[in-house]
């Protein structure tokens, strides 16, 4: 009965025409899902139609394919399980759209109408809530309060007109705490009607995620509230995440939104950039301050540029030291300075592999093959080309190089430093620091010094 009244009045709104804001669809019309399960970057999708704009790269992921019906653009989202490599060895059961979490970005032009099918193929009901856009209230997508929850097997549209240009997101307003901390969530990037406002030359987004995953499960513990042990950005962890690949002198940004439970500052080496953009739209010029990290509160999208005007693999990066770590308790206890030696030998009576571990810091993790559960990651892994880096989770490198292609985005490999421009070890100073020893008066000894206008040093003797 339902569906039959649903059709006709559908039939009759196709005949008022393409202007009416609610133009009911039929279920017949509903366009094809894409669907991309890999976590390599898709490069970014020039629109094949309508308004120009300047695309996004998804780091790690895709630009959702639309297709144009009567004036609107209709897009296709499919809520479901999916799995979910964080890096190479580790993989994640979450919940995302079309194939991946986070979803696809959504790409569409301020004045857009657009039409966004859900179909929820999870176990239980599900919304989306459109983050940041202004819309009626009844598209807002808060289940129970503005419509009525999408049960398992439906589908809902969800139809408005995009009155700003902006960065937002998506996510579920249903279930929230678990679905989100599935990773259920993706981009929405709308660009400005005029192609040459704010235009920058690249254009990156991601959305950070928290997971608190067992080492040797896959599965989220979705009742954590704040010891999570996998910081993510668009469900990859370092050394999984997407370099942002640049070309000398392109004008960046960057656009980050933050679904954890807790801030992230994000710090970049090399350059000064500034915060042009929030959820609230575009901050005016004289809001803009140089800074060389921001913090993203909980629940916000900060957006920045940059002139990539020095060459090299500039670190990219959370400022929180325990969320550029991988997966690992957080009750190990602090060894520094303790000799663990006579333990050792104790120990490996019972458990042959046993290691002792942090007597003096906890560098060695970076290196070191330690037997592992599996399905989880060292708790710091990556290798440059001077050795280990020591990082995990929300980490990567912007790679700044000269003379790529305009949307040549493919990883152009360790950054080859000018001669004399990398800092080196000096000669004799290998020696560990030692205890102050009595002073037998001025002796003559070899140092070496750096003259004025020279960056190697000369031997001199005293
Ligand atoms: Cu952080």
């Amino acid at each position: 009965m339902r569906l039959s009244r649903r059709t006709f009045v559908g039939a009759s709104a196709a005949l008022a025409g393409a202007s009416a804001v609610s133009g009911r669809v039929q279920a017949a019309s509903i366009p094809e899902a894409a669907t991309s399960t890999g976590p390599a970057m898709q490069p970014p999708r020039a629109p094949p139609e309508g308004q120009p704009y300047q695309p996004v790269a998804t780091l790690n992921g895709w630009t959702l394919p639309w297709r144009m019906k009567d004036g609107w653009k209709e897009f296709h989202l499919v809520a479901e399980p999916v799995e979910r490599e964080l890096a190479p060895g580790m993989k994640a059961r979450l919940w995302g759209y079309n194939g991946a979490s986070p979803g696809p970005t959504l790409e569409a032009v301020e004045g857009d109408k657009v039409r966004i099918f859900v179909t929820n193929k999870l176990p239980e009901h599900t919304t989306i809530h459109w983050h940041g856009v202004l819309l009626p209230n009844g598209m807002d997508g808060v289940g129970g309060l503005t419509q009525p929850h999408i049960k398992p097997g439906k589908t809902f549209v969800y139809e408005f007109v995009l009155k700003k240009s902006g960065t937002f997101m998506y996510h579920p307003h249903a279930d929230e705490m678990v679905q989100m901390a599935m990773g259920m969530m993706g981009s929405f990037v709308v660009h400005p009607r005029d192609p040459s406002f704010m235009r920058v030359d690249r254009d990156f987004v991601f959305l950070m995620q928290s997971y608190d995953i067992d080492p040797g499960s896959a599965l989220p513990k979705v009742m954590t509230m704040l010891d999570f042990n996998l910081w993510a950005w668009n469900s990859r962890v370092f050394p999984g995440i997407d370099p942002l690949v640049v070309r000398k002198g392109d004008r960046v940004r960057v656009r980050m939104g933050n679904l954890t439970m807790t801030n992230h500052p994000i710090h970049i080496h090399g350059h000064h950039f500034e915060v042009t953009g929030t959820d609230g739209g575009w901050l005016p010029p004289t809001m803009r301050i140089p800074e060389a990290a921001t913090d993203v509160p909980v629940g916000a999208i900060r957006a920045f540029e940059f002139v990539a005007d020095e060459p090299g693999d500039w670190a990219i990066h959370c400022h929180k030291s325990h969320h550029t770590m991988n997966a690992m308790g957080h009750e190990v206890k602090t060894f520094i300075g303790v000799n663990k030696k006579d333990l050792a030998k104790t120990i490996r009576k019972l458990v042959p592999d046993y290691m002792p571990m942090g007597s003096s810091g906890m560098a060695e993790m970076g290196e070191m093959e330690m037997p592992l559960p599996d399905n989880t990651l060292p708790m710091m892994s990556g290798f440059g080309q001077f050795g280990p880096m020591e990082m995990g989770g929300m980490f990567t490198v912007i790679k700044i190089r000269d003379g790529l292609a305009r949307d040549d985005y493919r990883d152009p490999g360790h950054y080859k430093h000018p001669e004399g421009t990398v800092a080196y070890e000096v000669a004799d100073a290998g020696e560990a620091p030692r205890a102050p020893q009595q002073s037998s008066g001025p002796s003559k000894a070899t140092i070496d010094v750096v003259k004025p206008g020279s960056r190697r040093p000369a031997k001199h003797q005293h």
